[in-house]
């Protein structure tokens, strides 16, 4: 539905203004931090918790960022602060879908010959197969999917937090990343702090049902305290290391930090 190419447009609001406005609000850190990160409209919503659809919502984004105290900065920037979750009725169906090719040409892959390669600073490297992943404990999140190129939408997913797998496949957690890799060549670093998040999930059904090939089957990692483009959805391996190995979007500017 939405390609990288394509230009965002919000009736009633120029995104280049806006983004810059909101910037002069700010206090240096977390100015600096927005920058850092790419200063985008997705940036500002994960910020603000406001989604910037119409003109009345950006003048709530404004307000909210010209309260911005030291206070509220600290728990910005805090790795353990929690993103909000929120209720059933909050759900958007059909949910939105994104990839770099439009849905139709999203991977299609047969769950019973799927695997996922774990690799890298683990003691237990070996491959899982879906079967023995599904039996994993299964935990839900209601939470808003946040996308850089300016939309927003709220989800529900359930899976097993990613925390507790690395802990099973003994991985070194004193290691800087999880390198995830996609059927598509899609690929993501995560930092550690990141991937240990209570809310940082290994993701096998959306909505309560196994998880659409649009989202992802069968397997994404959600994060909701990271914009969506640090969401990788077909997920083939998983690697512990310490080095950073780049991703799709990480390549093309947007900075590996991109979230809380
Ligand atoms: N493998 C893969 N993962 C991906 C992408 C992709 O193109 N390929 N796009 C990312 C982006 S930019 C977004 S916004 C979300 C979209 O997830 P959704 O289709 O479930 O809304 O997936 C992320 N993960
Ligand atoms: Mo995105």
């Amino acid at each position: 539905m939405i390609s990288r190419f394509r230009s965002l447009i919000i009736p009633g609001v120029d995104k280049k203004l806006l983004v810059k406005d909101a910037a002069k609000l700010m206090p240096d850190l977390s100015r600096r931090r927005f920058i850092a990160s790419g200063a985008s409209l997705g940036a500002l919503t994960l910020l603000t918790g406001c989604d910037v659809s119409d003109s009345l919502s950006a003048d709530k984004m404004l307000a909210q960022i010209s309260k911005f105290n030291d206070a509220v900065q600290a728990a910005i920037f805090n790795p353990n602060a929690l993103a909000p979750t929120y209720s059933e009725k909050d759900i958007k169906r059909p949910f939105p879908f994104n990839g770099f090719y439009s849905e139709d040409e999203a991977p299609e892959i047969d769950g019973n010959d799927w695997k996922l390669e774990v690799s890298g600073l683990v003691q237990n490297k070996k491959s899982w197969t879906l079967a023995e992943l599904h039996k994993l404990p299964e935990v839900s999140q209601i939470t808003r999917h946040i996308c850089v190129e300016g939309w927003s939408a709220i989800g529900s997913w359930q899976g097993t937090p990613l925390r507790d797998f690395l802990t099973l496949v003994g991985a070194d957690t004193k290691a800087k990343y999880v390198w995830f890799r996609c059927a598509e060549d899609y690929t993501s670093p995560l930092d550690m702090p990141t991937a240990l998040h209570p809310q940082t999930q290994m993701t096998f059904k959306f909505d309560n049902k196994i998880l659409p090939r649009a989202y992802g089957f069968p397997m994404k990692i959600r994060v909701p305290t990271k914009l969506g483009f640090k969401n990788p959805k077909y997920v083939v391996s998983m690697e512990v290391t310490n080095d950073y190995k780049g991703g799709y979007w990480e390549d093309m500017g947007y900075n590996s930090f991109s979230g809380s």
